[in-house]
């Protein structure tokens, strides 16, 4: 996934006034009739809710909008140039690449700012004498850096069933195989709250490829941990049956330990515990197990069976309704 760029944009030239002088019949005297140029357009970054990378825009990296035309006789204004609008996903935030200062985050969903401004067109010479060229366009060095926009953030060591869970509660559909790192970069899922007007979605997003040592670089590295800073909850998914022979207590105290050393803000945020693949076997003595180590609540789960989803969700849906007064509920 492409979550970080660097674009250089330059806004169009203004056109130049047009020096032109028109002669009267019979008489040696002439008058300026010289039109204005155009101006040129803006850069725009804008908004676009269908966006979930900035691939399409590593692709490209250089943006330049129209230049204004130059005037003509007769007072004929040019034409003002077209604008370059770039799409990008909700949460991008934009910082000038030369001095890292934040131009704005476009963490709402109708977000817009003008990356770099239009030149004026010059002045003809029915208004100027004589006339003026255009001005130039603005251009810039611009740092794109995506934080997705997401309410609950799931995290989970590889292959403990993050995708079949989201895939359970939303309307996404993301890849699921018994190989760990199926997920390759974060994807969103859209829980809906249809007796809720509100807030019409919460936004879930499973966080791909942590395991001990992401922090080094490890498995897919911590470096999608970024779009779980934004999340208000964070739903931590634990493969209780051990299918992969790991300790569940180990692998909870593990992530844990990576959210630390990635920034302590994501670590203090609230958790909710799941213990997942409740069907298999071992889960009901690992479970009891972690409980007896664990001083929090824990919710059991068969995300592959659909068990103990429904009450789950119920208690988060009360949560992002209600507010504070459901966390504990919720995370114990
Ligand atoms: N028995 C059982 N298997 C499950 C359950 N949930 C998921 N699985 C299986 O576990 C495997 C991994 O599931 P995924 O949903 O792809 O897991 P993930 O955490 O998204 O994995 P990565 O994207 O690779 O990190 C798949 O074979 C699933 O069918 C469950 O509740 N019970
Ligand atoms: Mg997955």
């Amino acid at each position: 996934m492409i979550d970080s760029v660097r674009i250089y944009v330059k806004a169009g030239d203004g056109g130049s006034g047009c020096n032109s002088f028109k002669g009267k019949k019979f008489t040696r005297s002439y008058h300026p009739d010289g039109g204005n140029g155009g101006r040129g357009a803006d850069v725009n970054i804008r908004v676009d809710r269908n966006k979930q990378s900035l691939e399409h825009v590593q692709v490209k990296q250089h943006f330049r909008a129209e230049n204004g035309k130059d005037g003509s006789g007769n007072k004929k204004k040019g034409a003002n140039g077209r604008p370059c609008i770039i799409k990008v996903p909700p949460g991008t935030i934009i910082r000038d690449a030369k001095t890292n200062l934040l131009l704005r985050d476009m963490a709402e969903p109708d977000g817009e700012l003008v990356a770099a401004r239009a030149g004026e067109g010059g002045k003809g010479s029915a208004k100027a004498k004589p006339a003026t060229s255009g001005l130039p366009g603005e251009e810039r060095r611009l740092s794109l850096e995506l934080k997705l926009v997401a309410d609950i953030g799931l995290i989970g060591y590889p292959n403990t069933g993050k995708s079949t869970f989201l895939a359970r509660i939303s309307s996404a559909r993301p890849k699921t195989a018994s190989y760990p790192f199926t997920t390759s970069s974060p994807s969103l899922g859209a829980l809906e709250l249809s007796d809720f007007d509100e807030v019409p979605a919460l936004i879930m997003v499973e966080i791909p490829g942590l395991i001990k040592g992401s922090n080094q670089g490890k498995g897919l590295g911590a470096q999608f941990l970024r779009h779980a800073e934004r999340t208000r909850v964070l739903i931590h998914l634990i493969d209780m049956a051990a299918e992969e022979g790991r300790d569940p207590f180990e692998d909870y105290r593990n992530l844990n330990q990576e959210l630390k050393s990635y920034n302590q803000r994501l670590f203090d945020k609230p958790q909710i515990l799941v213990a997942n693949k409740m069907d298999l076997p071992k889960a009901e003595i690992n479970l009891r197990n972690f409980s007896s180590k664990v001083d929090k609540k824990i919710w059991p789960i068969s995300a592959k069976e659909c068990a103990g989803i429904k009450e789950l969700l119920d208690c988060i849906k009360n949560y992002f309704r209600q507010g504070l007064s459901h966390e504990k509920k919720l995370t114990g």
